[in-house]
């Protein structure tokens, strides 16, 4: 399945990689797409294995702000 995240607080293309990282590593992602123009992170999910509000927590916790898109 596709997720796409709104994130903000990203200033340049270091910002764009540890976000990337960061829902890289979480379980049964792929295709990681993270945008500095549109604000927002593209990915793929399994939803049996992925914790999607974990994603976004790990990324506020970086101190960036995530939410879910719908
Ligand atoms: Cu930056």
């Amino acid at each position: 399945m596709e997720k796409r995240l709104s994130v903000e607080g990203m200033t340049c293309r270091h910002c764009v990689k540890r976000v990337t990282k960061i829902i890289e590593k979480s379980p049964g992602v792929s295709g990681v797409q993270v945008s500095l123009e549109n604000k927002e992170a593209l990915f793929i999910y399994d939803p049996v294995v992925t914790n999607v509000p974990d994603i976004v927590k790990a990324i506020n916790d970086f101190g960036f702000t995530a939410a879910e898109k719908v």
